[in-house]
């Protein structure tokens, strides 16, 4: 089943957010399979988002996340991936949807409340990036009420 890296930023988790941004997915159907919170070091911050090194706001987007814990969670279920940057809003909040929690919750691009991967491919690396201990594996009883 396909599963993806979704991270609630360090502004999500001041704001206390964790809950209304965990309902949301899991009311949605998807499985929960791995949690945690954490703060992470500059170079680890800088590997996560290597592909946007040469931008200018790279600096400022590394500090962004460094600035307090995250909450580094692993979601899967049928399209996890395309449906939950949906569930996510487009990046610049501005632009996002209401019913989107970037619509819904944030302003600015800079402080954009949560991460999801982009592809299967990337959250595949994100998740061993991650969660390099692995993720417990556990079926849902909900499953054929799901699908
Ligand atoms: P994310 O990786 O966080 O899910 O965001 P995304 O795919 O929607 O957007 P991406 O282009 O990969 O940008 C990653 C994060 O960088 C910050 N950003 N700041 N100041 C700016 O112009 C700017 N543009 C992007 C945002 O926090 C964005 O989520």
């Amino acid at each position: 089943m396909e599963q993806s890296f979704i991270m609630i930023k360090p502004d999500g988790v001041q704001r206390g957010l964790i809950g209304e941004i965990i309902s949301r997915f899991e009311k949605k159907g998807f499985y929960l399979k791995g949690l945690k919170m954490v703060t992470v070091e500059k170079s680890f911050a800088e590997k996560h988002y290597e592909d946007l090194s040469a931008k200018p706001f790279f600096a400022g987007l590394v500090d962004y996340i460094v600035s307090g814990p995250v909450v580094a969670m692993v979601w899967e279920g049928k399209g996890v991936v395309l449906t939950g940057r949906k569930i996510i809003g487009a990046t610049n909040p501005a632009e996002s949807a209401p019913g989107t929690i970037r619509g819904d919750y944030a302003i600015v691009v800079g402080r954009n409340v949560i991460h999801g991967s982009d592809s299967v491919e990337s959250a595949r690396k994100e998740i061993a990036l991650w969660f390099p201990e692995g993720i417990s594996a556990w079926q849902s009883n909900a499953h054929s009420w799901i699908y």
